[in-house]
């Protein structure tokens, strides 16, 4: 993409409204316009980097044997009503009435819908274990949008839904997301934590929120602080093996949200120099709910022994849209963004220092061809501004690996490469910069 072709509106000024810094930056950087209060659109390079998390989510559940279907963000009323959640869900439903005056909701979950396309096919155990997710918008009329992306009232979740013979089987599907949710937020730069926490609407008693920490969190959490140390299991992980070795580990250390925090066993299990408390970002949340759906909503697979049964489920929630947030929180400095390069709206920024050059405008359209034509995602900082904003916008915008094309280098045949997250500086020709980068 050429910078001068490219629709990027960064603003000069810090906006008022934005109060903590992933917030402002996204607003800096042209990722993001506030439509309404907790609606937003997502402007092109936003919308790059929420492109790139949502493939790693996608590819993390596929992995572990989760299937892709997409539901509607609108939803009946009735449906709602079966589960007994039309009433109690209260006012963050958003409820809407069509020309008929059918009653409809903007689904701010989907628990009763995907159990009533699982009734509708799935009769036998033979079936199961089925996970079925989906990434698609929600609404959620929150008492407090804030934080931009953080807490928005739409806002772009992933979430799965497991069916289960029983509970020994359901859990086991909640370990492979367990699982699942270490490695997804990991391959993002990210260390989540998972701790115990509360079920509130969605219900059930055994769930963990995926945390990470930041004094700009909305959670308030315990934990050991050897957890934030736990390795990651590798991509080679075996879903079909098992995975309770790994659980054991990362839930044998105190890890635990405010609103299930139990002080005496804290202070029993952990020393005094272990002991953190602090704020987090949930990231995303799992749950084990047992027959919470299928029993009202009659969602029966037969046994072995021909016997019908109510199925035990478990729902899964990635943050998708919350997570662009969370990675600026955990990756800035005071110039801008550093994103990690898996997530990077473009993996390199080419500047040219002299724009009026023909040497350089040359070398610039050399190297931007030969990454354009390798499918490298690359920013060719082509505008008249002066070096002084190109340093600044790449630096603001964050792209992980800017080339510098100036007169002098070129002089000397060489291009400057600078490594956005430590300010690391190499000099290369450039053919060694189209090798290194261009793979
Ligand atoms: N049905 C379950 C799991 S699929 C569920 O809805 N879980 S949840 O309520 O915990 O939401 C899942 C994730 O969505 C949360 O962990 C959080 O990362 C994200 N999320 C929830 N509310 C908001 C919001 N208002 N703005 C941005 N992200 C949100």
């Amino acid at each position: 993409m050429r910078l001068s072709r490219f629709f990027l509106p960064i603003l000069k000024e810090n906006p008022k409204e934005a109060e903590i810094v992933s917030h402002r930056l996204m607003l800096r950087a042209g990722m993001l316009r506030q439509e309404a209060a907790g609606i937003y659109a997502w402007l092109p390079l936003g919308f790059r980097v929420l492109k790139k998390i949502e493939k790693i989510v996608r590819e993390e559940q596929d992995r572990a044997g989760a299937i892709e279907l997409l539901m509607p963000t609108l939803q009946l009323a009735d449906l709602w009503r079966e589960s007994g959640r039309y009433d109690a869900y209260g006012p963050e439903m958003l409820r809407i009435a069509d020309r008929h005056k059918r009653e409809l909701l903007y689904g701010p979950t989907n628990e009763e819908m995907i159990t009533e396309i699982f009734r509708a096919y799935v009769k036998s155990y033979r079936s199961l274990p089925l996970n079925l997710y989906h990434i698609q918008w929600k609404f959620r009329d929150e008492q407090r949008p804030r934080f931009g992306v953080m807490r928005g009232r739409e806002f772009l979740m992933k979430d799965a839904y497991s069916f289960d013979i029983d509970e020994a089987a359901a859990r086991l599907s909640y370990n492979r997301m367990f699982v699942a949710y270490l490695r997804t937020f990991s391959r993002m730069g990210l260390k989540a934590i998972p701790m115990r926490a509360e079920t509130g609407p969605i219900g059930g008693d055994l769930s963990h929120e995926f945390i990470v920490l930041a004094e700009t969190g909305e959670s308030g959490v315990f934990c050991n602080k050897d957890v934030l140390d736990l390795p990651v299991p590798g991509a080679d992980v075996d879903y079909d093996g098992d995975l309770t070795p790994i659980i054991k580990q990362w839930t044998q250390l105190y890890a635990a949200t405010e609103d299930v925090h139990d002080g005496e066993r804290f202070e029993r299990e952990v020393t005094p120099d272990k002991r953190v408390h602090t704020r987090g970002i949930e990231v995303g949340q799992i749950f084990y709910f047992g027959t919470k759906y299928s029993d009202s909503m009659k969602a029966l697979v037969s046994g072995p022994d021909g016997a019908e049964r109510p199925i035990h489920g478990g729902s899964y929630g990635i943050g998708v849209s919350r997570l662009v947030g969370a990675i600026i929180e955990a990756c800035h400095d005071e110039n801008g963004i550093k994103w990690p390069e898996e997530v990077a709206p473009f993996k390199i920024a080419i500047l040219n220092l002299k724009q009026d050059d023909s040497n350089t405008g040359e070398v610039c359209e050399k190297l931007y061809k030969a990454f354009t034509a390798k499918g490298v995602d690359v920013l060719y900082d082509d505008t008249d501004q002066r070096p002084g904003g190109k340093f600044a916008t790449a630096d603001l915008i964050g792209i992980p690996w800017q080339i510098l094309v100036g007169p002098k280098g070129l002089a000397e045949g060489k291009l400057e490469i600078k490594k956005r997250s430590d300010g690391s500086r190499e000099f290369l020709g450039v053919d060694d910069t189209i090798a290194r980068f261009a793979q």
